[in-house]
């Protein structure tokens, strides 16, 4: 007799999503891939002092209380050499490479007072951002999963590393380090329209299915990670991930990379933090348009959602 055919496999029944009603049910204990098991192609991996600095401050990041201060890192001389290489090579190119939205951003700068000779602290950072647009900053050990991570941003909490990239490679990073979080996203966040926008984002992923945390993680990673805008006959940068690293903008600045308009409805393509170098920057024609697309994807999202959770997020 023949043999029976294979049964499909049993569909899962998908976990059903929990939606954080406050901060403090934003799960920020899962950390991906890096966090202090670096892996093997990680610029550290073998670098056993590095790698127990990376435990250690994580381990504060761990323990650190919704509401209790961040504690303060003694950056070493090695630690703030890196800072102090990144802002200065950042603060040569920020003049033509970084759009005028950015230089709207920048004049949040002085608020934080940066200096080539001092890593800043989250503590510091949090105090100021309260003050500007009430988004505060919680520490946390390594790369959040996406959906924690966007949950965070609903409550206007931005989760932030803490820990300084490896010394070997202070032109890029794999992950988000305290660089990339200081110089990339805080003086946004600083800024009240783009604070907005980022809030938007962030009630968008709490009630999204994991489909839809997918795409948004796309469109965050397109747009507020490695988004450049056109201005004039030139693209110029306003994602974090390219503001912050170097190496990233002088990519982006020597044209080798491919532009394509961004429509956040449309399929994007997947990305992962082991891509290096974008191989292709989505455009937006202005930040107006890029915010208008942002906002009326976030609000088909928006529509969804039950009462109880637009009020635990301020929405109605
Ligand atoms: N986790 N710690 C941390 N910092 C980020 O900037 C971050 C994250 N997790 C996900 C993420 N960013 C986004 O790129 C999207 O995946 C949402
Ligand atoms: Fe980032």
């Amino acid at each position: 007799a023949p043999a029976p055919a294979a049964q499909p496999a049993e569909a899962q029944a998908p976990a059903p999503i929990k939606i954080p009603r406050s901060l403090a049910e934003v799960d920020n204990g899962q950390i991906l891939g890096f966090s202090a098991d670096l892996s093997e192609d990680h610029p550290g991996f073998h670098d056993a002092v590095y790698k127990q600095r990376r435990v250690d401050i994580c381990n504060l990041a761990r323990t650190h209380q919704i509401g209790q201060p961040i504690r303060r890192i003694a950056y070493t001389p090695e630690e703030v050499d890196v800072w102090r290489t990144v802002m200065t090579e950042l603060q040569q190119l920020f003049p033509q490479h970084a759009c005028k939205e950015v230089g709207r951003f920048l004049r949040c700068w002085p608020l934080f007072n940066f200096s080539p000779d001092e890593v800043p602290q989250l503590e510091d950072l949090s105090a100021v951002l309260q003050r500007a647009t009430g988004f505060q900053i919680r520490p946390v050990a390594g790369l959040l999963r996406p959906r924690d991570f966007l949950n965070g941003l609903a409550f206007r909490t931005f989760h932030s590393t803490q820990y300084m990239r490896h010394h070997s490679s202070p032109r890029y990073t794999p992950e988000p380090d305290v660089v990339h979080e200081v110089i990339g996203h805080v003086p946004m966040l600083a800024d009240p329209a783009y604070a907005d926008l980022v809030h938007q984002i962030g009630i968008a992923s709490l009630t999204a299915d994991d489909k839809q945390i997918w795409h948004l993680t796309k469109v965050y990673w397109y747009t507020v990670e490695f988004g450049v805008v056109r201005e004039g006959g030139d693209v110029k940068a306003f994602g974090a991930g390219v503001l912050s690293s170097f190496g990233e903008l002088q990519h982006m600045a020597a044209d080798r990379a491919e532009l394509v308009p961004l429509d956040v409805s449309a399929p994007l393509p997947k990305m992962s933090y082991k891509d290096g170098y974008q191989q292709r920057y989505f455009v937006l024609e202005s930040f107006e348009e890029g915010a208008a697309q942002l906002k009326a994807y976030c609000r088909t999202l928006h529509q969804e959602m039950p009462d109880e959770v637009r009020a635990a997020v301020g929405l109605l």
